[in-house]
């Protein structure tokens, strides 16, 4: 934080520094800075941009060489636009005829928030957003957005979450979102559907690709996945070349971290097919983004040291003639000293304030407009407003090989609402408008409805074979067709070849192996596939060589655009850090961010390219929900496909780590995904049963789920799977019984449940249990409680609403009913998630879990800290049997002493 505001500061004096140095203050100054300008214009026409850019760098060289002048280092560029006027090109498109669709399509966007309000008081929308960013959309969708071009190609386009009115509005025009539709906007259960708030794949899957509106997640994923597509690309995946990513963002939302903590990615991998555009209405929600400084030179500040090409365009094609004539500078410094707080006050204010507040601090600049009246100076438009100037920023942005785009484009919020909120601070929240000023904004756009109508804020919509929607028709065909549109281009997988899965169906016949260790064999196996290996995609923030990884660097190779320009230090030994060209490994460094939306990016594949690609996304189990779950949470929203796999989990079971590291919670955080497949597993064979029936349900049934997985990195034997009956549907329904007491005559039963690597203390109690105190009890194996609580609640929930049919039993009461005993459960993850099933197990439950916070030790010393190890797993079960009244409280207490628990421990839940 500290750093960011030092450079604010920085930019500022630069900034500063720069227009006070720069203006001649004497009379023979004057005249040779004339002279000096006039012979670079002259290079200018004659020579060119490029020549004139060179002199100019040879000048710097010289001055330092010879005078020993070094130029201040300055990241900014005047407050100007980046192509001038006589750089543009020409409009390719009828301006009139655009500007009437952009009339209607603002005329409905906010007809349906205020109509929404009329009808339900407070159930929201914005109107200022969209209205701020009407231009900048309706030039892109008529001149630049591809639904598909040459190649067969198309653009993909993260809409900014808050101008999704704009966008249902366009599409209602377009004859794609009928009126009624438009009617609930924001009331998605009424009798015929309505739209969703905001980009939603899930509630809206044939329309919405990307859910944006939680700030700073769009620009990160717009990122990665321009990056994805070039590796794609690379990898020989996808022939097809030429589609862009846009993404629209607000200038607000580049406050986010995610906003801006990857930019450099894209720098770095010369991502020339992303394109960022921010719609610099100097607002956020509650005032202004940066009153006292500005905007738009921080983020060209960022941008351009990060290596981007950054196109300002402010000014609109009134001011042309004014900084044309702006020989001396004046001008441009002026601009440059305004801070954004006062260019709101100008946006609010009238002309004559302008002209006084603005101008009025020099005669010369007074001269400048006289001819101007003041209600001309009041709507001098601003370059996010100007069809020409965005035109020439976009095609400028497309043209631009070598490195990403940011166009930050000035603009007012909530553009065209005059009175009702132009500008002002309320803006973002206004919603509702009285009749007087629906009449305004009818009037200013020219919308034909009326007066005796406007009340009800009805939609408009010309006919089909009126001169705008036939224009807009036509602009869209040619650019190959509608967008947003979401749907599967993918062909299902045929199968899951089994071969790779059987191997671990035998265990590893005594030989020790952690979890992790197994996954990255089934890995290892799944790649090799002739039909699935080059659709995997395995993704790791910089942590391959904790889970055992390394093999695969070799075998694979990691992806870089630029191949393996050095030799690596390894070279010698057998599993050296191979990168190359057609590298598959997504070695992204320690992002979890990055890496989550490269899963996303490979996840969606199906859907934006048709790739059934399979992320395999490997992390520290720890950094993933509590780390970037916002992110997991959009990826469910998009129906992302693949595996999250959460690496060395549990909470006692990655030893010393720590605090920090040691994860009890993951599973808890992952019941809040409603798509989502969590599975604890054991043994080798479970998560070969897992992965395999993900596969299948994913791409070949085509579900949209995805899966959570834990692993673990302790070293255990990998038992076989048993041939009983049932065991398959067991393991991915959550529950099957994995060892039964053979002592069935036993006066005293229990049945434990035990999950991940914490099963193997649930064995050895169960031995103890049988040996010194008599008690025969059953293991079950629970590779997802999730899962069961699913099922149960969903059993419940239809018995409530078909009373009188026979009631359906959840798969846990049924795979229990009859097991004799009272139910022990214990788990590395916290209590609350086996108690979560508990109300359907068919007797009490019990629960042992690591609530707390975890700690540096060992193995042996954490379970017993957080009581989840074999003693503890006895103790409990007794107890269950004690509180049933089967056993008597002293051989509890007897037991306590025998097994060396110290009742007056400390309770791990709040140590
Ligand atoms: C992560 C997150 N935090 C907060 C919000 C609430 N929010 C919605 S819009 C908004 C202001 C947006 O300002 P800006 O990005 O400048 O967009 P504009 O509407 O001005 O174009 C905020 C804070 C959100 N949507 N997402
Ligand atoms: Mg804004």
């Amino acid at each position: 934080m500290e750093d960011s505001i030092a450079f604010k500061r920085e930019v500022s004096v630069a900034e500063t520094q720069q227009t006070q140095q720069t203006q001649p203050t004497n009379g023979l100054e004057v005249v040779e800075t004339r002279e000096w300008l006039d012979s670079l214009d002259y290079v200018l026409s004659k020579g060119g941009a490029e020549r004139a850019g060179r002199l100019l760098q040879q000048l710097a060289l010289h001055a330092r060489r010879a005078g020993g002048i070094n130029l201040p280092f300055t990241a900014t560029t005047p407050y100007q636009n980046t192509i001038s006027s006589s750089q543009q090109p020409p409009f390719p498109g009828s301006q009139e005829m655009e500007r009437r669709i952009k009339s209607l399509v603002r005329w409905n966007a906010l007809a349906m928030v205020v109509r929404a309000n009329k009808i339900q008081e407070g159930i929201g929308g914005h109107i200022s957003t969209f209205a701020s960013a009407a231009t900048l959309y309706e030039v892109a969708f008529n001149h630049f957005f591809k639904a598909s071009n040459e190649s067969g190609d198309r653009d993909i386009v993260y809409f900014q979450g808050h101008a999704a009115p704009g966008i249902y509005a366009r599409a209602y025009l377009e004859g794609r979102i009928p009126k009624q539709k438009l009617q609930n906007f924001r009331r998605e259960l009424n009798p015929g559907g309505g739209l969703s708030s905001y980009p939603h794949p899930w509630l809206m899957p044939d329309f919405w690709e990307f859910p944006t509106v939680s700030m700073g997640l769009g620009p990160i994923q717009a990122i990665y996945h321009a990056r994805f597509i070039r590796y794609l690309e690379n990898r020989g995946l996808k022939t097809s070349t030429g589609g862009r990513v846009w993404a629209f963002l607000g200038d607000g939302e580049m406050d986010e971290p995610e906003s801006l903590g990857s930019i450099t990615l894209a720098s770095r991998e010369r991502l020339d097919n992303l394109i960022f555009v921010v719609n610099c209405n100097l607002q956020r929600l509650d005032g202004p983004v940066r009153g006292n400084g500005k905007i738009i030179q921080e983020l060209e500040a960022i941008f351009r040291g990060a290596g981007w090409n950054v196109i300002k365009c402010i000014w609109g094609g009134d001011w042309d003639s004014l900084i044309q004539n702006d020989r001396d500078g004046l001008l441009v410094k002026r601009m440059g000293e305004i801070t954004d707080g006062q260019y709101q006050k100008y946006f609010v204010e009238s002309g004559a304030y302008f002209r006084q507040n603005f101008f009025g601090t020099d005669p010369r600049l007074l001269k400048m407009v006289e001819h101007l009246s003041d209600e001309q100076l009041a709507r001098m438009r601003l370059g996010g407003h100007d069809p020409i100037k965005v035109h020439a920023a976009y095609k400028a942005a497309v043209e631009h090989t070598g490195a990403p785009t940011i166009i930050l484009a000035k603009t007012i919020k909530g553009y065209g609402l005059g009175e009702a909120g132009e500008g002002k601070n309320i803006t973002h929240q206004q919603k509702k408008l009285n009749d007087d000023e629906l009449s305004i904004f009818r009037s200013r756009f020219g919308i034909p409805i009326p007066d005796g109508e406007l009340h009800n804020a009805p939609f408009y919509r010309p006919a089909d074979d009126s001169a705008e929607i036939k224009y807009m028709q036509e602009r869209r065909k040619q650019l190959g067709g509608y967008m947003p549109v979401r749907k599967n281009r993918s062909t299902a997988l045929k199968s899951v070849p089994e071969s790779h899965f059987e191997e671990f169906y035998k265990g590893t016949e005594g030989r020790e192996a952690s979890t992790t260790m197994v996954f990255v064999r089934m890995l290892s196996k799944l790649l090799r596939d002739p039909e699935i290996g080059k659709l995997i995609v395995p993704i790791i923030p910089d942590e391959a060589r904790t889970f055992g990884m390394e093999a695969l660097f070799r075998q694979v190779g990691i992806y870089s655009s630029v191949g393996q320009l050095y030799e690596p230090v390894d070279m010698a030994t057998l599993l050296y850090y191979k990168e190359a060209k057609n590298g598959q490994i997504l070695e992204e460094g320690i992002t979890e961010a990055g890496s989550m939306c490269s899963f996303i990016s490979a996840g969606t594949a199906y859907a934006n390219h048709g790739i059934n690609t399979i992320p395999f996304f490997i992390y520290y189990s720890m950094f993933g929900f509590q780390r970037i779950g916002d992110l997991i949470w959009a990826a469910a929203d998009m129906r992302c496909r693949g595996f999250l796999v959460g690496g060395t989990a549990g909470r006692t079971t990655l030893a010393g780590e720590g605090l920090q590291h040691q994860d009890g919670h993951s599973h808890v955080l992952a019941l809040s995904v409603p798509n989502l497949m969590a599975y604890d597993p054991a043994f080798a064979y479970e998560i070969a049963i897992i992965i395999q029936d993900g596969i299948k349900r994913m791409y070949v049934d085509g579900e949209s789920i995805f899966y959570y997985l834990t692993v673990t990195n302790e070293p255990l034997p990998m038992p076989e799977m048993s041939s009983q009956p049932g065991i398959r549907e067991g393991i991915l329904k959550g529950l099957y019984r994995y060892r039964a007491s053979d002592n069935k005559d036993a006066k005293l039963r229990a049945q434990i449940f035990g999950s991940g690597t914490i099963m193997y203390e649930v064995l050895k109690a169960q031995e103890i249990l049988e040996k010194n105190y008599g008690v025969a009890a059953d293991v079950w194996s629970v590779t997802s409680y999730k899962e069961l609580y699913r099922n149960a609640n969903d059993c419940v929930r239809w018995n409530m609403l078909h009373p009188k049919e026979t009631p359906k039993v959840p798969y846990v009461t049924q795979a229990l009913q009859g097991a004799p005993g009272p139910f022990i459960a214990a788990s590395d993850y916290m209590k609350v998630l086996p108690e979560s099933i508990a109300q359907w197990v068919p007797g009490k439950l019990l629960s042992l879990g690591t609530d707390g916070f975890g700690r540096s030790e060992s193995r042996v010393a954490l379970r017993d800290f957080f009581e989840v190890d074999a003693k503890h797993i006895v103790l409990a079960s007794l107890t269950a049997l004690a509180r049933e009244k089967q056993v008597e409280p002293e051989v509890l207490e007897k037991a306590i002493r025998d097994l060396g628990i110290n009742p007056e421990k400390s309770n791990p839940a709040i140590s």
